[in-house]
């Protein structure tokens, strides 16, 4: 097909990171590494407090990433509630290589990755510390959904990074990455480094990844669904607006106050995008579209 390889990721900073992963792609590397190479963009950006470094803590203070990653043969690997590890989608790329198993968590993701090299970290920044402290005086301790991400005007806002990527052999590959939402339990976990929630991927369909509020992701088994509409015929389009539709009829009225948005490509390169609300955009990136930012399209 014409546009591969290609690389697409969710939200504007999604250039910085689709850049990185072109780098490999451009050359005839392998979707994995792209995804890889892709998602560690945000993962070190002191900016993003939704990824990585600097994320925002838990309601008790601890920065605890989540990130998941699958491979064209259907390889996965995952960590959850990670603390003071860096990069947290190398370590999950470390578990599908090195490990019998998919998905490590907390203290023994974090022993796995020192094992591995990782350096121990403290993740929280002052500024995220202070952001946390300001919250924890307002919302008297109490888990919100959503609350960080609440824009002025009724937008939402989230950061979790979703990359998908196609090389020029055509296998596709997808990771995914977040600090989750901010002031969560400590302890709970989304749908980002869950395989099938999150991030889905199946070399003779395509790949879906999303970003938002996880619980609603994980109970509709989000990224999982579009990949099995595409394989029914769908567009990309059409099978993330579908997985939204699911999310609406189960829950008609959290659906009005929360953030989900669905992005997919599938096997022949053509790609989309949609969720609840307005204000998701996703990056794309191929020979022809270098640093492309599309509004995703929305039900409110
Ligand atoms: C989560 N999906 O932990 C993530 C949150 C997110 O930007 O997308 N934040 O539920």
């Amino acid at each position: 097909p014409a546009n591969l390889p290609i690389v697409i990721s969710t939200w504007d900073f999604g250039v910085a990171a689709n850049k990185e992963a072109w780098k490999i792609l451009e050359k005839g590397g392998r979707a994995l590494d792209a995804v890889e190479a892709g998602a560690r963009v945000p993962e070190a950006d002191m900016n993003n407090h939704s990824v990585g470094r600097a994320g925002y803590p838990d309601r008790d203070g601890h920065v605890t990433l989540d990130a998941c990653i699958m491979d064209e043969q259907g390889n996965c690997g995952a960590v959850a509630g990670m603390e003071n590890i860096a990069h947290p989608i190398s370590v999950a790329r470390l578990v599908m290589e090195k490990t019998p198993h998919v998905l490590l968590v907390g203290d023994g993701a974090r022993q796995f990755a020192i094992e591995h090299g990782f350096k121990k970290e403290k993740l929280l920044t002052p500024e995220s510390e202070k952001a946390w402290k300001e919250w924890l005086i307002k919302h008297e301790y109490k888990p919100i959904m959503n609350s960080e991400n609440q824009m002025p005007g009724g937008k939402y806002n989230h950061d979790t990074i979703g990359m998908l990527a196609i090389d020029a052999k055509g296998n596709i590959s997808g990771a995914c990455t977040t600090s989750g939402m901010a002031w969560k339990m400590h302890g709970r976990v989304g749908d980002s480094p869950i395989i099938g929630a999150g991030l889905y991927v199946d070399n003779e369909v395509g790949g879906a990844t999303s970003t938002g509020v996880g619980e609603e992701v994980i109970r509709n088994v989000g990224s999982f669904l579009v990949v099995e509409l595409m394989r029914q015929g769908y567009s990309p389009t059409d099978a993330c607006k579908e997985a939204c539709k699911r999310i609406i009829k189960r829950k008609p009225d959290t659906s009005k106050e929360i953030q989900v948005g669905f992005l997919a490509i599938n096997k022949k390169g053509e790609y989309g995008a949609y969720a609840l609300h307005k204000g998701f955009t996703y990056a794309v990136c191929d020979a022809k579209k270098q640093d492309l930012i599309i509004p995703g399209e929305s039900f409110y």
